[in-house]
């Protein structure tokens, strides 16, 4: 418990006497976050937070300073994916709160656990509109962004606040918490036993929640009567870190699984029942699947259309902790409601010893299927062409991650991402880390610096080069801090292609960038290494050479401008205008 003994000054000076030991709402904030094991805070100091972060660091936290909110906001969303507990964003109040509040939205769409504690100005100014420093309602813009806000206006309730933001961030779904503190809060005093007292450690923060007994035997009865069953893992089930028993069920069953882009990994994309590289055949032809932490959103046509085969064919049977989740978009017919590692756990009691194999010329074909695809693949992914396209230059990295499986591949773009989670095999659980639900640019270096520290691990960041734009200063925080990162830009010159021509002359396309622009002198400029490769075998030397070294890289790997396609896989998403203009 750390503790001032202070001059006693202030309106809180009626509760305390001068002679006792105090302690006031910095310290009190700090020991709460302490209390429940937090020891990272990713922020940007300013008014009223600067003191905070600096006696959390003196207090043995670690701070990690960023150079803009969302980075800071995005790295404690990840951090939150990767830990299971809550990952803390600091930022100053009205516009570093907002530029975090983009992170915590996209933390709450998500499902990750997350903080975000912003300062805030005087409530009594505020609330008339008196125009004080960095004046906003915050507490009122956050609330509908997140699944909870909370204010605290009494250092005697920060324990309490810090403790109910832990739990709603990290019980039941996971998602954003916003906690509003405004400035007066950090210099009140109290007595520094009573402050101990006041703190909450938080018991059983997300506790398990066992599903019904009946829910378990609906779901088995269903599944046993399938004729070409499929399980679709998502990234609910990576995050809710029951590796063992996902396995144990995929095995025990012999249900092809196909792995949503951040669930890649949980199990190896090289295991036999994989059907990855089978996807269109499985969703259109299954008749029964199994959604384990996955939910029926566009990235899965919503269960229904073309995508999924004859209407009507489906049954679904799917596992989630939010009730609330089924039958949001077609009819679950085996809901089970409760955290994975429990359901997970109850199917394979359910199970016991012996369960039928799923008929062969349905796994059998799925296999043929899977291979016929790869090898489709093979000879695209060896060309040594320069300039380089998609394929010959994630070919190089897929190899890079086979040979290294424990680096975590933090990946967005367009064609940058849609073709490297195709092509880039992954081997181990919560080693991808991406776009996510949103699709949102702007995630790859607060994934990449929280990943690099709350792992120890290497990082690889693949991005496209307009993506890569959205969070590009932070190539200074991970030089600052020295992180294993190796960031590879594709660089296509821009957003899908840098091909576009504005057909009016003038000023360039919407969706092209500089020409032949050298990326990797950024990160020189930080006294990282940058490195400019052309070819595959180039790319694959930096590459190498950065994680053997583990120091910050960047490299700019030059992709033919022309290689990309609009949205990459996703163009069909794209409305299209129907009038035709003289
Ligand atoms: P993906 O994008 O990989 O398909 P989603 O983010 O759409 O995955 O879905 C994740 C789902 O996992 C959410 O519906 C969420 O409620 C659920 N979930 C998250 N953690 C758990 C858990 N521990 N137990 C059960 N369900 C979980
Ligand atoms: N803004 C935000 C926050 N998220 C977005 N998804 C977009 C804009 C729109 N957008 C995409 O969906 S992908 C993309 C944008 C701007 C960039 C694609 O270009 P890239 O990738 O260079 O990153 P490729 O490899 O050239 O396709
Ligand atoms: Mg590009």
């Amino acid at each position: 418990m750390s503790t001032a003994t202070l001059k006693v000054a202030s309106d809180a000076s009626d509760q305390v006497d001068a002679t006792q030991e105090l302690t006031d709402g910095f310290h009190l904030v700090i020991d709460a976050l302490k209390l429940n094991g937090v020891d990272t805070i990713y922020g940007v100091p300013g008014i009223p937070i600067t003191d905070l972060g600096r006696m959390a660091q003196a207090a043995g936290m670690r701070v990690i300073s960023f150079r803009h909110e969302q980075n800071a906001g995005n790295a404690a969303a990840i951090a939150g994916y990767l830990t299971k507990k809550p990952g803390i964003c600091l930022t100053v109040s009205a516009p570093g709160f907002l530029n975090g509040l983009t992170a915590l939205a996209n933390a709450t769409t998500n499902c990750f656990p997350m903080i975000l504690i912003s300062g805030s100005s005087e409530r009594e100014i505020v609330d008339l509109q008196q125009g004080d420093y960095e004046e906003m309602d915050q507490l009122a813009i956050a609330k509908p962004l997140c699944k909870a806000a909370f204010r605290v206006l009494h250092a005697a309730d920060i324990g309490i606040g810090v403790a109910r933001a832990i739990r709603a961030a990290v019980s039941g779904r996971p998602g954003g918490v916003y906690l509003d503190l405004p400035a007066k809060l950090f210099s009140q005093v109290m007595n520094a036993e009573a402050g101990a007292k006041s703190l909450v450690k938080v018991i059983d923060a997300a506790p398990a929640q066992i599903p019904a007994p009946s829910a378990i035997k609906r779901a088995l009865d269903v599944l046993k009567s399938a004729k070409r069953p499929l399980i679709i893992l998502g990234k609910g089930a990576a995050y809710a870190q029951a590796d063992d028993a996902i396995r144990a069920f995929v095995e025990k069953t012999g249900v092809p699984f196909l792995p949503m882009s951040m669930a890649k990994g949980l199990l190896p994309d090289t295991h036999p029942q994989c059907a990855g590289a089978a996807r269109s055949t499985v969703l259109k032809e299954a008749d029964v699947v199994v959604m384990i932490g996955a939910r029926l959103n566009w990235l899965l046509s919503h269960g229904k259309g073309k995508t999924w085969g004859e209407p009507g064919s489906k049954r679904f049977i799917q596992i989630d902790i939010e009730p609330k989740e089924m039958d949001s978009n077609v009819e679950i017919v085996a809901p089970v409601v409760g955290d994975i590692g429990s359901c997970v756990a109850a199917l394979l009691e359910g199970i016991g010893g012996q369960w039928p194999a799923p008929p062969a010329d349905w796994t059998g074909a799925i296999t043929t299927k899977r291979d016929e695809n790869i090898a489709k693949m093979a000879p695209k992914l060896m060309n040594n062409a320069a300039p380089m396209d998609f394929h010959g230059a994630l070919g190089a990295l897929r190899t890079i991650i086979k040979q290294r499986p424990d680096a975590i591949l933090v990946n967005e773009g367009a064609n940058t991402l849609d073709l490297a989670r195709g092509i880039i095999d992954m081997y181990q659980p919560r080693k991808r880390l991406d776009v996510g639900t949103w699709g949102v640019m702007g995630i790859g270096m607060g994934y990449a610096i929280a990943a690099a520290i709350e792992t120890g691990k290497p990082v690889l960041a693949v991005e496209g080069d307009s993506a890569f734009g959205f969070s590009g200063m932070e190539v200074e925080t991970i030089c600052r801090y020295n992180l294993p990162v190796c960031i590879v830009i594709f660089n296509n010159s821009g957003i899908y292609r840098g091909t576009d021509v504005n057909p009016r002359g003038g000023d360039v396309a919407t969706t092209v960038f500089v020409k032949d622009a050298r990326y990797d002198r950024m990160m020189e400029a930080f006294g990282g290494v940058g490195v400019h490769a052309t070819t595959p075998d180039e790319l694959s030397r930096a590459v190498n050479a950065a994680m053997d070294s583990g120091r910050p890289t960047l490299i700019n790997a030059a992709i033919d401008p022309a290689a990309g396609t609009e949205s990459g896989r996703i163009g069909n998403l794209n409305p299209q205008s129907v009038v035709r203009k003289k």
